[in-house]
Protein backbone atom coordinates (compact mmCIF):
# COMPACT_ATOMS: atom_id res chain seq x y z
CA UNK A 1 0.00 0.00 0.00
CA UNK A 2 1.16 3.63 -0.96
CA UNK A 3 3.03 4.70 2.46
CA UNK A 4 0.99 8.26 2.68
CA UNK A 5 -2.19 6.04 2.08
CA UNK A 6 -1.42 4.17 4.96
CA UNK A 7 -0.84 7.02 7.30
CA UNK A 8 -3.60 8.73 6.29
CA UNK A 9 -5.80 5.67 7.06
CA UNK A 10 -4.45 4.91 10.62
CA UNK A 11 -5.55 7.96 11.71
CA UNK A 12 -8.71 8.11 11.60
CA UNK A 13 -8.50 4.76 13.44
CA UNK A 14 -7.30 6.40 16.17
CA UNK A 15 -10.28 8.91 16.74
CA UNK A 16 -12.75 6.10 16.03
CA UNK A 17 -11.64 3.46 18.39
CA UNK A 18 -12.27 3.11 22.15
CA UNK A 19 -9.83 3.92 24.50
CA UNK A 20 -9.59 0.45 26.19
CA UNK A 21 -9.39 -2.80 24.23
CA UNK A 22 -8.29 -6.02 25.25
CA UNK A 23 -7.31 -8.38 22.42
CA UNK A 24 -7.49 -11.98 22.89
CA UNK A 25 -4.58 -14.36 23.45
CA UNK A 26 -2.08 -14.55 25.43
CA UNK A 27 0.19 -11.11 24.54
CA UNK A 28 1.76 -8.89 27.25
CA UNK A 29 0.06 -5.99 27.51
CA UNK A 30 1.66 -3.04 26.40
CA UNK A 31 2.85 -0.29 29.25
CA UNK A 32 2.97 3.14 28.82
CA UNK A 33 5.11 5.32 32.01
CA UNK A 34 7.38 8.23 32.74
CA UNK A 35 10.97 7.77 32.99
CA UNK A 36 13.21 10.79 34.04
CA UNK A 37 11.74 14.12 33.83
CA UNK A 38 12.25 17.49 35.13
CA UNK A 39 11.91 21.27 35.66
CA UNK A 40 13.65 23.84 34.49
CA UNK A 41 14.60 26.74 37.20
CA UNK A 42 11.46 28.73 36.52
CA UNK A 43 9.90 26.14 38.14
CA UNK A 44 6.63 26.22 35.17
CA UNK A 45 8.72 24.56 31.93
CA UNK A 46 10.41 21.22 31.92
CA UNK A 47 10.64 17.74 29.84
CA UNK A 48 9.79 14.25 30.53
CA UNK A 49 9.97 11.08 29.31
CA UNK A 50 7.04 8.65 28.19
CA UNK A 51 8.03 4.64 28.43
CA UNK A 52 7.19 2.38 26.29
CA UNK A 53 7.07 -1.56 26.78
CA UNK A 54 5.82 -4.18 24.91
CA UNK A 55 7.54 -7.21 24.59
CA UNK A 56 4.86 -9.23 22.15
CA UNK A 57 4.21 -6.86 18.96
CA UNK A 58 4.94 -3.66 16.52
CA UNK A 59 3.80 -0.33 17.52
CA UNK A 60 2.78 1.54 14.90
CA UNK A 61 1.17 4.55 15.95
CA UNK A 62 0.41 6.59 19.75
CA UNK A 63 -1.58 8.81 20.50
CA UNK A 64 -2.27 10.50 24.54
CA UNK A 65 -3.01 13.48 26.66
CA UNK A 66 -1.39 14.44 29.86
CA UNK A 67 -3.26 15.74 32.57
CA UNK A 68 -2.48 19.25 34.33
CA UNK A 69 0.14 20.67 31.43
CA UNK A 70 0.48 22.22 27.96
CA UNK A 71 2.72 20.39 25.80
CA UNK A 72 4.90 22.54 23.75
CA UNK A 73 6.31 19.91 21.56
CA UNK A 74 7.53 16.40 21.61
CA UNK A 75 10.88 14.64 20.44
CA UNK A 76 13.27 11.95 20.49
CA UNK A 77 13.32 8.46 21.80
CA UNK A 78 12.28 5.20 19.84
CA UNK A 79 9.46 7.32 17.94
CA UNK A 80 12.17 9.63 16.45
CA UNK A 81 14.50 6.68 15.93
CA UNK A 82 11.90 4.77 13.97
CA UNK A 83 10.90 7.53 11.99
CA UNK A 84 7.48 8.23 13.73
CA UNK A 85 6.09 11.51 12.31
CA UNK A 86 5.08 12.99 15.35
CA UNK A 87 2.19 16.01 16.13
CA UNK A 88 1.01 17.86 18.98
CA UNK A 89 -0.97 20.30 20.50
CA UNK A 90 -1.48 21.49 23.98
CA UNK A 91 -3.54 18.60 25.10
CA UNK A 92 -2.01 15.91 23.30
CA UNK A 93 0.83 14.00 21.55
CA UNK A 94 0.50 11.78 18.48
CA UNK A 95 3.21 9.95 16.64
CA UNK A 96 2.58 7.42 13.68
CA UNK A 97 4.95 5.75 11.14
CA UNK A 98 5.69 7.26 8.26
CA UNK A 99 7.97 4.86 6.45
CA UNK A 100 7.38 1.10 5.91
CA UNK A 101 10.36 -0.12 8.24
CA UNK A 102 9.12 2.60 10.99
CA UNK A 103 6.92 0.23 12.84
CA UNK A 104 8.57 -0.10 16.76
CA UNK A 105 9.64 -3.42 17.34
CA UNK A 106 8.86 -5.46 20.26
CA UNK A 107 11.09 -4.10 23.26
CA UNK A 108 13.42 -5.89 25.51
CA UNK A 109 12.37 -4.17 28.73
CA UNK A 110 11.38 -0.16 29.46
CA UNK A 111 12.57 2.41 27.05
CA UNK A 112 11.88 6.27 25.86
CA UNK A 113 9.19 6.20 23.57
CA UNK A 114 9.23 9.83 23.29
CA UNK A 115 10.20 12.79 25.18
CA UNK A 116 7.55 15.60 26.32
CA UNK A 117 8.44 19.45 26.94
CA UNK A 118 5.77 21.29 28.68
CA UNK A 119 4.63 23.78 30.72
CA UNK A 120 2.51 23.12 33.90
CA UNK A 121 -1.20 24.26 33.44
CA UNK A 122 -2.48 23.54 37.11
CA UNK A 123 -1.48 23.94 40.24
CA UNK A 124 -1.09 21.35 42.38
CA UNK A 125 -2.42 18.49 39.83
CA UNK A 126 -0.62 15.49 39.35
CA UNK A 127 0.77 14.10 36.22
CA UNK A 128 -0.88 11.47 34.38
CA UNK A 129 -1.13 9.77 31.23
CA UNK A 130 -4.80 9.95 29.47
CA UNK A 131 -7.09 9.31 26.77
CA UNK A 132 -4.41 6.52 25.39
CA UNK A 133 -4.73 5.20 21.77
CA UNK A 134 -2.08 2.65 20.58
CA UNK A 135 -2.23 0.64 17.42
CA UNK A 136 -0.12 -1.97 15.70
CA UNK A 137 1.07 -2.69 12.27
CA UNK A 138 -2.76 -4.02 11.70
CA UNK A 139 -4.22 -0.89 13.07
CA UNK A 140 -5.38 -2.71 15.57
CA UNK A 141 -6.05 -1.32 19.03
CA UNK A 142 -3.53 -2.37 21.87
CA UNK A 143 -4.65 -2.91 25.17
CA UNK A 144 -1.81 -0.83 27.27
CA UNK A 145 -1.44 -0.22 30.95
CA UNK A 146 -0.75 3.52 32.24
CA UNK A 147 -1.15 4.23 35.62
CA UNK A 148 1.93 6.02 37.03
CA UNK A 149 1.71 9.36 37.82
CA UNK A 150 4.22 12.58 38.89
CA UNK A 151 4.12 15.16 41.27
CA UNK A 152 5.15 18.13 39.68
CA UNK A 153 6.19 20.07 42.55
CA UNK A 154 8.31 17.27 44.44
CA UNK A 155 11.46 17.41 42.31
CA UNK A 156 13.38 14.05 41.76
CA UNK A 157 16.50 13.62 43.26
CA UNK A 158 18.99 14.47 40.09
CA UNK A 159 21.48 11.55 39.66
CA UNK A 160 19.60 8.55 41.69
CA UNK A 161 19.26 5.97 38.83
CA UNK A 162 18.54 3.35 40.96
CA UNK A 163 15.57 5.31 43.92
CA UNK A 164 17.76 5.02 46.70
CA UNK A 165 17.88 8.03 48.14
CA UNK A 166 21.76 8.10 47.51
CA UNK A 167 23.78 9.04 44.80
CA UNK A 168 26.90 7.16 44.86
CA UNK A 169 28.87 4.01 42.91
CA UNK A 170 26.12 1.95 42.22
CA UNK A 171 24.55 4.48 39.94
CA UNK A 172 27.51 5.16 38.26
CA UNK A 173 28.20 1.83 37.35
CA UNK A 174 24.29 2.25 36.25
CA UNK A 175 25.15 5.43 34.03
CA UNK A 176 28.13 3.78 32.67
CA UNK A 177 27.03 0.34 31.69
CA UNK A 178 24.49 2.11 29.39
CA UNK A 179 27.17 4.59 27.83
CA UNK A 180 26.33 5.73 24.40
CA UNK A 181 22.73 4.40 24.86
CA UNK A 182 18.97 5.36 25.74
CA UNK A 183 18.11 4.60 29.31
CA UNK A 184 17.23 5.51 33.01
CA UNK A 185 20.52 7.20 33.08
CA UNK A 186 20.02 10.22 30.73
CA UNK A 187 19.64 12.18 33.15
CA UNK A 188 19.17 15.39 31.07
CA UNK A 189 16.59 13.88 28.83
CA UNK A 190 18.57 14.43 25.32
CA UNK A 191 18.28 10.42 24.43
CA UNK A 192 21.57 10.01 25.10
CA UNK A 193 24.24 8.83 28.22
CA UNK A 194 27.15 10.60 27.93
CA UNK A 195 29.55 12.92 29.27
CA UNK A 196 26.99 15.47 30.46
CA UNK A 197 24.78 13.16 32.13
CA UNK A 198 27.98 11.81 34.09
CA UNK A 199 28.49 15.33 35.07
CA UNK A 200 25.19 15.65 36.19
CA UNK A 201 25.81 12.65 38.40
CA UNK A 202 28.93 13.52 40.06
CA UNK A 203 27.39 17.17 40.16
CA UNK A 204 24.53 15.66 42.90
CA UNK A 205 26.62 13.22 44.08
CA UNK A 206 25.74 12.32 47.77
CA UNK A 207 22.67 11.65 49.98
CA UNK A 208 19.67 13.37 48.03
CA UNK A 209 18.04 16.47 49.72
CA1 LIG B 1 21.18 5.63 43.99
CA1 LIG C 1 21.94 12.57 28.10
Amino acid sequence: MNRTIACLLLIPVFVLLPTSIVRAGDEEPARLGFGDWALEDDGRTGWLEVTWDWPDGRLAGFQFELSALSITGIRGGLAEEYDFTLASSATTAIGFFSTPQGYIPPTDGEQVLVIVDFELANDDDMIRLEEVVCADTNAQAIDVIHDETINPYEQPCCGDINGDGLVDGVDLTILLGEWGEQGASDLDGDGLIDGADLTILLGCWGPCP
